[in-house]
C-alpha cells in the first residue's frame, strides 16, 4: 500500500465519477481499533489539541479514558498499568508540554523495565521541521529516542496498524520497557476506505515470546548451588512482573535457599515465609557464600553488590535475568541464565530432579534465628501508642491491617515513609506492593494508586510522605472523579526528612526541607466530595483505614507524624555528599 491510499475527504470520489458514499475510516478511528484488536482498553492522559476527540473517540468506541490533572501522574499510572498487567500501559498526551511531562514517566517506566507507549500529538512536521514556530512545536521523536527503549512516528493512516503494533512489540517482548508513537496532528484526519484500513491492522501474534535458558546455563547454575554452603536468593521485581509466581515458589522451597525480596518483590512468597531472611538481611548478603539473583540487578540498591554489607567473603553469583547485558554489570556472574524467568526457573525445577535436598541446615537455622530475634525486638516499638505518632507507631497500625487483607494494595512513597513502611509492614501476595521503583522517584503515588485500583479492581492504601504527595496531590480530585477505592494516607511530619530545621540566617523563609506546620491534607479530599480524616494517634488511624476498607470510598488521612522522629534521607542518608567546609 501507498501514501496515496489514504486521501482526504474531498477526494473520496468512486473510480467511475460518480460520488455514492464509500465506507471510510480515519486516523482516529485507525488507532483505536489498533489498540482494541491488541486487547489495550485503558488510557490514562490529558486531553488538548491534537488529541481532544481522540479521548472522545475513544471513550465512545468502549476504551476507558481516565483524563488526569497532569500527564505525569497519568503516564505513572500507565507505567505501573503495564508492571501489573504484562501489557503496555497506554498514556496520550497533546504536544511538546503535555508530551514532556508525559516523557518523565516514560523513561521512568523504561528505567524500571515495564511495558509503557506514549502516544502523544504533535505539530506538523513541514513547521516543525523549519523550525518555523507552530503551536507547541517540538521535534519530540528526537527527544523522547535516548529516554526509552524504542521511539516511532507514523505519517500515514495506512501505517497505524504496523505502527501500533511495532509499539506493542518493542515494549513487551525481551527486557520491557517504555516506547514513544509520535501522531501527527494531520494523521488523524486521513481518511482512508474502511476495508482496506480493517485489513491493515496488525493484531500482534505472541508480542513477548518464551525465552528459554540454555541448558548448559541450567546445569552449571545447578552446580554452583550445589557447591553452596550458604546460598542466598534475591528476588526482585523483574520476578514479579514474570507472573511465574507457582513456578518460583516452587523452586525456592524446594531449593530450601533462603530469600531475600526487593522491595517490589515483597509478597512473591509470603513475607512470613520460614524461608525469608528479610528481617535479617545484614546477615544474609554478608555472611552468604553464593547469591541467586531471580529478576533483580546489582545497581545501587543493592550496592552493586560491594562494600560492607557484603562483607569481606567473595561470593559466587547465579542470575536469571532476560537480557544477556546485564549479566557481568557490576561483577562477574559465575553462571548467567539468559531467559524469562518462569521458563528458566521451571528449566532449574526440572534439572533439579526428584531427589534435590535441601541441604543447608546450619545456615537456614542460622538465618532463621537472627531474623526471629529481629522480629521480637521491633515488636514493642510497633506497639507504642505516642502521640504525636512516630513511624512505628503509625505503621504498626497499618501492619496488621494490610495482613489482615493481603489483597489490598500498597502504594508507597517518601524517605522514612518509604523506608519504615517497606521493612514494617509484611506483603503476602504477589505485586500488592507498588512504589517509587529504580529512581527512588518522588510523584509516583497518585498515579500509580489510580492504576492500580482501574486495573485490579482492589482497594487501595497509599502510605505517603508528606512531601512526596505533594507530587501528585492534585488528583485526589481524580480519585474521586471515577470514584476510586483509594485511601491516601499523608505521614504529615511538617516536611521533607523532618520538619525541624531552622533557617540558620534567623530570616522570615523556613529552610528547605520545611513545610506549613500542621496542614489539613485531609481538608483537600473532603473539597472534591471524599472523606477526609484528621489522624493524630495509632487508634484513629487504624479506625480511619478499616472505615475505609468497608466503604471503599475515596479517602484521604492526614496522619499527624512526630516532625522529629524521622532521619536525614531515610536510609539512604550515605549518599549526601558532605561539605568538608560546612563541618569546619
Ligand atoms: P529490583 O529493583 O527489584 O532489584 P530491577 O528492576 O533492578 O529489580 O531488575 C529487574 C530485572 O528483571 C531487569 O534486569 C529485567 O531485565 C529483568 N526482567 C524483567 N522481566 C523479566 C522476565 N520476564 N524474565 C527475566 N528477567 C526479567
Ligand atoms: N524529586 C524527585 C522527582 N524525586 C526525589 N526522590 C526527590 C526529588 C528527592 N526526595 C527524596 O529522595 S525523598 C523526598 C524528596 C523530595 C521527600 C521526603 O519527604 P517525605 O517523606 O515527606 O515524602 P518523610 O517521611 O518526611 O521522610
Ligand atoms: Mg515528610
Amino acid at each position: 500500500m501507498t501514501p496515496a491510499d489514504a486521501t482526504s475527504p474531498a477526494e473520496n470520489a468512486n473510480i467511475d465519477g460518480t460520488s455514492a458514499p464509500q465506507d471510510l475510516t480515519d486516523g482516529f478511528h485507525l488507532i483505536i481499533d489498533a489498540l482494541k484488536l491488541n486487547g489495550l482498553n485503558t488510557i490514562y492522559g490529558v486531553p488538548g489539541i491534537p488529541i481532544t476527540d481522540f479521548g472522545r473517540m475513544a471513550q465512545a468506541e468502549g476504551i476507558r479514558v481516565f483524563s488526569f490533572r497532569h500527564e505525569q501522574n497519568a503516564g505513572n499510572a500507565a507505567a505501573i498499568a503495564g508492571y501489573l498487567t504484562k501489557k503496555p500501559g497506554i498514556c496520550l498526551t497533546v504536544s511538546a508540554p503535555g508530551f514532556l511531562n508525559g516523557l518523565t514517566a516514560l523513561a521512568h517506566a523504561t528505567t524500571n523495565c515495564w511495558p509503557m507507549i506514549l502516544l502523544s500529538g504533535s505539530s506538523e512536521r513541514e513547521i516543525v521541521d523549519l523550525q518555523q514556530g507552530d503551536y507547541e512545536e517540538m521535534d519530540q521523536l528526537a527527544i523522547a529516542k535516548p529516554l526509552c527503549k524504542a521511539a516511532y512516528r507514523i505519517l500515514h493512516a495506512q501505517d497505524i496498524g504496523i505502527g501500533v503494533a511495532r509499539a506493542i512489540r518493542a515494549a513487551v517482548s525481551g527486557r520491557p520497557g517504555g516506547v514513544y508513537l509520535d501522531l501527527p496532528a494531520k494523521l488523524f484526519g486521513q481518511v482512508m476506505d474502511a476495508a482496506a484500513g480493517a485489513k491493515s491492522l496488525v493484531k500482534v501474534i505472541d508480542p513477548a515470546p518464551k525465552q528459554l535458558p540454555a541448558p548448559d546455563a541450567v546445569e552449571r547454575a545447578l552446580e554452583v548451588l550445589k557447591g553452596a554452603k550458604r546460598p542466598l536468593i534475591i528476588l526482585g521485581k523483574g520476578a514479579a512482573y514474570a507472573q511465574a509466581d507457582d513456578t518460583l515458589r516452587e523452586f525456592v522451597e524446594k531449593s530450601g535457599i533462603p530469600y531475600l525480596a526487593m522491595s517490589m518483590a515483597k509478597g512473591l512468597l509470603p513475607d512470613d515465609h520460614p524461608l525469608s531472611a528479610g528481617a535479617a538481611r545484614s546477615l544474609a548478603l554478608k555472611d552468604c557464600d553464593v547469591v541467586m539473583l531471580i529478576g533483580a540487578r546489582l545497581n545501587w540498591l543493592l550496592s552493586h553488590g560491594k562494600g560492607k554489607q557484603w562483607g569481606t567473603e567473595p561470593k559466587k553469583i547465579v542470575q536469571i535475568d532476560i537480557e544477556p547485558k546485564e549479566m557481568d554489570s557490576n561483577l562477574e556472574i559465575a553462571a548467567p541464565i539468559v531467559g524469562d524467568i518462569g521458563s528458566c526457573v521451571a528449566a532449574l525445577l526440572d534439572a533439579m530432579g526428584s531427589d534435590w535436598r535441601a541441604t543447608y541446615p546450619e545456615w537456614t537455622a542460622t538465618v532463621r534465628e537472627k531474623a526471629e530475634s529481629n522480629i521480637a525486638k521491633m515488636a514493642p516499638r510497633l506497639m507504642n501508642n505516642n502521640v504525636p505518632m512516630d513511624y512505628h507507631g503509625a505503621l504498626g497500625a497499618l501492619k496488621p491491617i494490610i495482613k489482615a487483607h493481603p489483597d489490598t494494595i500498597l502504594v508507597n512513597e517518601g524517605a522514612n515513609t518509604l523506608d519504615f513502611a517497606r521493612s514494617i509492614i509484611d506483603m503476602y501476595k504477589p505485586r500488592k506492593r507498588l512504589d517509587v521503583g529504580t529512581w527512588g522517584v518522588m510523584g509516583i503515588g497518585m498515579g500509580t494508586a489510580i492504576a492500580a485500583a482501574v486495573e485490579t479492581g482492589q482497594k487501595v492504601l497509599a502510605v505517603e510522605g508528606d512531601s512526596a504527595f505533594g507530587f501528585s496531590g492534585m488528583e485526589v480530585e481524580t480519585i474521586c472523579r471515577y470514584n476510586l477505592p483509594v485511601c491516601v494516607i499523608v505521614f504529615n511530619n511538617n516536611g521533607i526528612y523532618r520538619g525541624t530545621d531552622v533557617n540558620p540566617t534567623g530570616g522570615p523563609d523556613v529552610a528547605p526541607t520545611v513545610f506549613v506546620k500542621d496542614a489539613r491534607y485531609d481538608i483537600m479530599m473532603q473539597a472534591f466530595g471524599g472523606v477526609g480524616v484528621n489522624a493524630t494517634t495509632p487508634d484513629e488511624l487504624s479506625r480511619a483505614v478499616n472505615e475505609f476498607l468497608a466503604s471503599g470510598r475515596p479517602t484521604l488521612i492526614n496522619a499527624v507524624i512526630d516532625p522529629q522522629s524521622g532521619t536525614e534521607s531515610g536510609r539512604i542518608g550515605n549518599l549526601n555528599p558532605q561539605s568538608v567546609v560546612s563541618k569546619k
